[in-house]
C-alpha cells in the first residue's frame, strides 16, 4: 500500500467508528433523560450506573476472523452488531425490564434483536436482557441508523458478569470444571439475592399504613 492508501483506509476506519461513537451517545442522551425524569417525577432514581464503550478495532478483527465474516466495512457493518455497546446497571430486575420498554418504545427507536437472558439465563448461568436497537444519527451527509447493543442487568448480575468474564480470560476459555460449577451456583446465590431486595424494596415503597408485604424467610426469601 502506498501512504496515500494506508491514510485513506484510517480515515475510512476513524469515520465508520465515530458513526458509532454518535450512536452510543444519542442512546446515553435517552438514558440520561429518563433517570433524570424518572428522580425528578417518582422521586426514584431506577439506574443505579451506565457504562459504555466501542469495540476496539483488535476485538473487532478478533471477531471477523471467529466468526469468517469478510473483512470489509460492509460486511463488519453488517453482521457485527456490537460495536457500539452501553450497559445499563439496575437496582432491582424490574427497573432493568421498565428501562428496557421506555427506551425500546420511543418511536424513533427500532429494536433489531432482544435475547433475555434473565428470563433464560445461559447455560453458564449468565443473566442479563439484551437488545440490538438502531438509533438514528444525523451528519451533515444525512441520517445514518445505528445499530447499539444495550444491556440491561442489575448489580448483582453485573457484579457475577464481570467475574466470570475475568475468570474466562484468565483461563483463556478452558476454565475448570469445578470453577464453573461454582460459578453457577454463585449465578444462584445472585439471583436470590436479587429476588429478595426486590422483595425489601417493595416493602419500603409500600404506602404508609398499608399491609407490609410478607417477606419470607430462606434461601429463595
Ligand atoms: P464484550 O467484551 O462485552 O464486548 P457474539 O457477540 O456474536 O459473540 P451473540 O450471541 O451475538 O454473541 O451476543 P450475546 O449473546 O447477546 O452476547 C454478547 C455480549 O453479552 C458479550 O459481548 C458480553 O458482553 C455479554 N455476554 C454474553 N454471554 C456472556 C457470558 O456468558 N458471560 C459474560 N461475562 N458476558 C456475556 P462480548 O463481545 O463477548 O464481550
Amino acid at each position: 500500500f502506498s501512504a496515500v492508501e494506508l491514510r485513506q483506509m484510517r480515515d475510512e476506519l476513524q469515520s465508520f467508528l465515530l458513526e458509532y461513537q454518535f450512536g452510543l451517545r444519542e442512546v446515553e442522551t435517552k438514558l440520561g433523560i429518563l433517570r433524570d425524569e424518572f428522580q425528578h417525577t417518582h422521586d426514584y432514581n431506577p439506574i443505579e450506573h451506565v457504562s459504555s464503550r466501542v469495540k476496539s478495532p483488535d476485538s473487532i478483527v478478533d471477531k471477523v476472523s471467529r466468526k469468517g465474516i469478510d473483512p470489509d466495512l460492509d460486511s463488519i457493518r453488517t453482521h457485527i452488531t456490537d460495536i457500539a455497546g452501553v450497559r445499563v446497571t439496575c437496582s432491582f430486575v424490574h427497573d432493568a425490564y421498565r428501562l428496557f420498554d421506555l427506551l425500546t418504545g420511543q418511536d424513533d427507536i427500532r429494536v433489531r434483536v432482544v435475547k433475555d437472558y434473565i428470563a433464560e439465563p445461559k447455560e453458564n448461568g449468565y443473566k442479563s436482557l439484551h437488545a440490538i436497537v438502531e438509533v438514528p444519527v444525523f451528519l451533515s451527509t444525512g441520517r445514518v441508523d445505528v445499530p447499539v447493543e444495550v444491556q440491561f442487568r442489575t448489580i448483582a448480575m453485573d457484579f457475577w458478569a464481570s467475574l466470570e468474564h475475568k475468570i474466562y480470560y484468565k483461563y483463556d476459555s478452558h476454565v475448570p470444571q469445578e470453577l464453573l460449577a461454582e460459578l453457577k451456583d454463585a449465578a444462584t446465590t445472585a439471583s436470590d439475592l436479587d429476588l429478595r431486595m426486590e422483595r425489601l424494596h417493595r416493602e419500603l415503597r409500600a404506602p404508609e399504613g398499608s399491609e407490609p408485604a410478607r417477606i419470607p424467610r430462606g434461601r429463595s426469601a
